[in-house]
Order: C-alpha cells, then sequence, then structure tokens
C-alpha cells in the first residue's frame, strides 16, 4: 500500500483534510490520471512512467489502478493492464479512461499501433469489476490512425474520454492536435455514427476529460505546449462548447498536463499530474497529485491552487 503514515495520522487529527499530500504516491511515478467513483470508492487509473531519467521519452509499458475510501489513504493494485494485453499494440501505454456500463468496466486506452497502422490508436478492454481482470474486448484498436489521419498527425487518436448521458447514449472523445468525438453503441465497443472534429477549442492540444456538474457539460483539454489546462462548457454533449478559461497552469518540471475532475462525498477534485514533489521527478518521471476544485455560482470552475508546487 502507498498510505502515508504522517498523512493517515493527520487525517484522524484534522476532519478537514480532504485528499493526501502531493505528491499522493512516491514510491513509483505515475501520470495521465484517470479516476472513476463506483460503490463509495474512488478508482483511480494512472499510466506508469518507468524512464530511467528524464533525458529520452516517456516508456511506458502498463497501467497502474489504485483505490480509496475517502482520497487520502490510497491503496495500490499494481499494474492491471498491460500494452501486450492488446495484440495489435507495440508499445506506449498513455492516457486511459475507465467507465461502467451494465455492471461491466470498459476501459479505454491508448498504444502505439503495430507496424501495419502506424501510429497512435485507441484500443478498449472489457472486465467484471473495477480492479479487472481486464481483456482486449475487440482482439484489434477501436480508433485508427486511418479514420481520422487525413489531414492530421499519427499522434492524434490519443487520450480518450468517455461518457454516458442521462438517456443512455454513450460518447467517445479523443485527440492531439484536432479534438474528435463519436457516438458509441451500447456495447461500447463500436462507434455509433461519424467521427466529428470539434472546432473552437484554443489552443487545443490533448487530454480531452468530459465531466457534467449541474445542468452543465465540460470539456477540459491541455492547452499549448508546456500545457495548461483549459475547459469549455455548454448545455449538449454534442456541443457547441465555448472556451471558458484556463483551471491550472504549467504543472512543475514536466511540459504535460493531464486532469481528472470528479465529485466524491460532496467535494470536487482536480486530479493531475506534476514533474515536480519528487527530486527525480521530471518530463518523464511524473507524479499525480490532488487538489480540491471550486465551483463558481454560475457553473465556471475557479482556478486550481496547486499544492503540488
Ligand atoms: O503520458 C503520455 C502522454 O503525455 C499522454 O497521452 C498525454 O496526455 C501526455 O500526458
Amino acid at each position: 500500500s502507498f498510505t502515508k503514515p504522517l498523512v493517515a495520522a493527520v487525517a484522524s487529527c484534522c476532519a478537514a483534510l480532504t485528499y493526501a499530500a502531493n505528491p499522493i504516491f512516491t514510491d513509483v511515478f505515475t501520470a495521465d490520471p484517470a479516476a472513476l467513483v463506483h460503490d463509495g470508492k474512488v478508482y483511480l487509473y494512472t499510466g506508469h512512467d518507468q524512464a530511467k531519467d528524464n533525458t529520452k521519452f516517456f516508456e511506458m509499458h502498463d497501467w497502474l489502478v489504485f483505490s480509496s475510501d475517502d482520497m487520502v489513504n490510497w491503496e495500490a493494485h499494481g499494474p492491471r493492464l498491460q500494452v501486450k494485453d492488446f495484440k495489435w499494440a507495440k508499445g506506449d501505454a498513455w492516457a486511459s479512461q475507465v467507465i461502467e456500463r451494465d455492471g461491466k468496466f470498459y476501459w479505454y486506452i491508448t498504444a502505439r499501433h503495430n507496424d501495419t497502422k502506424p501510429g497512435f490508436a485507441i484500443g478498449v478492454a472489457v472486465g467484471d469489476s473495477p480492479l479487472g481482470p481486464f481483456k482486449d474486448a475487440l482482439g484489434k484498436a477501436l480508433i485508427t490512425n486511418d479514420m481520422t489521419t487525413a489531414t492530421s498527425n499519427d499522434w492524434d487518436d490519443i487520450d480518450p474520454s468517455v461518457w454516458i448521458d442521462d438517456d443512455g447514449q454513450a460518447y467517445l472523445f479523443w485527440g492531439n492536435t484536432k479534438a474528435y468525438y463519436a457516438k458509441l453503441k451500447k456495447n461500447m465497443t463500436e462507434l455509433d455514427g461519424p467521427i466529428t472534429e470539434i472546432k473552437g477549442l484554443p489552443e487545443f492540444t490533448e487530454a480531452i476529460w468530459i465531466h457534467k456538474h449541474k445542468d452543465n457539460f465540460y470539456l477540459s483539454y491541455a492547452m499549448g505546449f508546456p500545457e495548461k489546462i483549459g475547459y469549455a462548457m455548454s448545455k449538449n454533449i454534442n456541443g457547441p462548447w465555448e472556451y471558458k478559461g484556463i483551471l491550472n497552469e504549467v504543472a512543475g518540471n514536466t511540459p504535460t498536463n493531464h486532469q481528472a475532475i470528479i465529485t466524491f462525498n460532496d467535494k470536487h477534485y482536480f486530479i493531475y499530474h506534476t514533474g515536480a514533489g519528487r527530486p527525480d521527478g521530471g518530463q518523464y518521471r511524473r507524479s499525480v497529485s490532488i487538489d480540491e476544485l471550486f465551483y463558481n455560482p454560475d457553473g465556471t470552475i475557479k482556478r486550481i491552487i496547486m499544492t503540488s508546487e
């Protein structure tokens, strides 16, 4: 377990503490957080930075899972999915997200496709519990470069974010440089219509996260490079999206920035990664951190105060 005794002691003394000190894990490098609230627990799915230092590139082979009852004490469940679980993939376990539908858990992942379809692709694994076991649901990628690449790049099919609306319609959002979305069928493993490019997101880079608060939809994303997290709002999951501003600045010591936004026990959380907080951290050795998120009465979101810096 990655539980930190000091944090636990402070938590038991001070009822106001609602998340662990940042970074929340200090014995493993974690990135690209995605969180799922299920059955009174928060499940945190992260990428796993394994680069030896910060000089070359990402080394990412698997995805980790952690869970918590209180956002303070975290239990580590180890890697629960690996690139090699996808026969069509050859490396780079980049950003992912898990969602539940009808008792099944669908884990949408980014990985580099093998030689027949170069570039990055999005796949989906399925399991019977938030901890799996998970297996490739399709035996092939769900989104590949040849579906979106015409005027784009080899990296545009990364960073999936999945949403099921109140009427049961599911949607997949993703992208790098260009932002895309498409409907998913009820089986969660097939597209249910065309892929549409989302316009009007200033400086869009990657890392879409979709969430809803009251009657507003939110599309947050990494903008520019080095990346800040910005967000847009809409009354409709199909847009149009109206850009509203920046949520956090470049998070210490790494140009990437990647967020998940959840509500748990009536508090709102902004979960992200940073290269700061550990002496050997940096661009390819990132650490997940958590800070509280606050809405304004009109639904806009206040700038995040990062305690990871
Ligand atoms: O972790 C690899 C890539 O870096 C992710 O897919 C992007 O969102 C950025 O964080």
